[in-house]
């Protein structure tokens, strides 16, 4: 095992800390929360999770901000703080929030500039994971959007390739396009260990017709390209905090969001960003900013589908020896040869094998 391998694991590890603290009850009441039982297709789960009272009347309005005073809708180019209706909050134990920013919004104006949420309007798209704590709800983190820019830097935080992975996954199953940005390329040096990730990750994603993008806000490279592809699309920025977000989202549109500092003891981002916010773009189309995530696990991900994300392990699998093949251990494995001769990278092996564990174990604790 390499130690690649043994890093996705540590993360997986860390990543599932938070089921042990789990009290038998609590576990048991997750049990019974977990929709997944229930699978049925994507698909289906996206309308049926915006099908909380379908209420055709009253104002439609877009969400652009969730904060704790209060949901802030657009309407008419108007400010609504809104509250949510009592019969939709009984929908509360499906998904971690009811709304989020993206969602179109049936409301009641009650004062002049506030209002009452009364209904969700159906979702194109939803960016959602699993959510740390109660790992059996899903946490949304944007909805109706066309694409997810990935956002990754070079240093501070490092690039994690497995990160990335997860992002597309949740990406394409949330029915919107990835687009993977590398920030502070700036602060590349020829010759290191992060230079070597970085050309892995780009052939492999490249191969794959995935954008992939390096930029820095410092000296400008890569910002027109950026702006091209959000040009009249909507956009929500994702990735661990320090990565840029917020720097690049002031790049591409000339604002001025706080940005952060990096804590120099964890090598990793202050937390700058607290809330997702909806930004027009003069350009057209918009963009989201959110918080930097601490870990990011894609929600309801079935072993079997896992596979499906990783089309290029998929068709060589075709030519393994044996049909059940877990591209492990096994004799005659075309997966492994393919990673032996560099056909498939080695990085996305180790993201797809650290996936698979992380579904059989889930499976294994039902
Ligand atoms: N070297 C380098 N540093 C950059 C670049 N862009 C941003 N930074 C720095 O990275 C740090 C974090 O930037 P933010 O934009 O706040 O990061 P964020 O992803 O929004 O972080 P959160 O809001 O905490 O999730 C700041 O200190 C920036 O100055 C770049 O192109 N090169
Ligand atoms: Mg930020
Ligand atoms: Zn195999």
């Amino acid at each position: 095992m390499n130690s690649e391998y043994d890093d996705h694991l540590k993360h997986e590890e860390e990543f599932h800390t938070d089921d042990k603290k789990l009290s038998k009850k609590q576990r048991k009441r997750a049990t019974e929360n977990d929709r997944s039982k229930y699978k049925k297709s994507d698909q289906d789960q996206l309308k049926k999770n915006s099908q909380a009272d379908v209420v055709l009347e009253g104002p439609c309005g877009r969400v652009l901000a969730i904060h704790p005073e209060g949901i802030q809708v657009e309407y008419e180019g108007t400010l609504y703080r809104c509250g949510l209706k009592g019969a939709l909050k009984k929908e509360k134990n499906k998904a971690k929030n009811l709304v989020a920013v993206g969602d179109f919004v049936r409301f009641e104006i009650r004062e002049q500039e506030e209002g009452i949420i009364v209904s969700v309007e159906p979702r194109r798209s939803i960016l959602s994971r699993a959510d740390n704590l109660h790992r059996r709800k899903e946490q949304l983190i944007a909805v109706n959007i066309d694409q997810v820019i990935i956002t990754a830097s070079i240093h501070f935080p490092p690039l994690k390739p497995f990160l990335i992975d997860r992002y597309i996954i949740a990406a394409q199953k949330g029915n919107m396009t990835p687009i993977i940005v590398i920030n502070k390329i700036d602060s590349l040096q020829e010759g290191t260990e992060e230079e070597e990730i970085l050309k892995e990750c780009e052939s492999a994603y490249k191969a794959l017709s995935i954008p992939f993008l390096k930029v820095s806000t410092f000296t400008g490279e890569g910002i027109e390209d950026l702006k091209k592809l959000m040009q009249n699309k909507s956009s929500v920025f994702s990735g661990q905090s320090g990565v840029g977000k917020s720097s690049l989202i002031n790049a591409v549109t000339g604002l001025d969001i706080k940005t952060g500092g990096i804590v120099y003891k964890t090598l990793k981002g202050s937390h700058t960003t607290t809330t997702t916010q909806l930004i027009r773009l003069s350009q057209g189309g918009f963009c989201i900013d959110t918080p930097g995530i601490k870990s990011f696990g894609v929600w309801d991900l079935e072993e079997s589908e896992i596979q499906h994300y990783f089309s290029e392990i998929a068709e060589a699998s075709l030519h393994c020896k044996f049909p059940d093949c877990s591209h492990q251990t096994e004799a005659g494995c075309a997966v492994q040869e393919a990673v032996e001769s560099e056909k498939i990278s080695s990085v996305r092996f180790a993201s797809y094998c650290a996936l698979m564990e992380t579904a059989q174990k889930k499976h294994r604790n039902r």
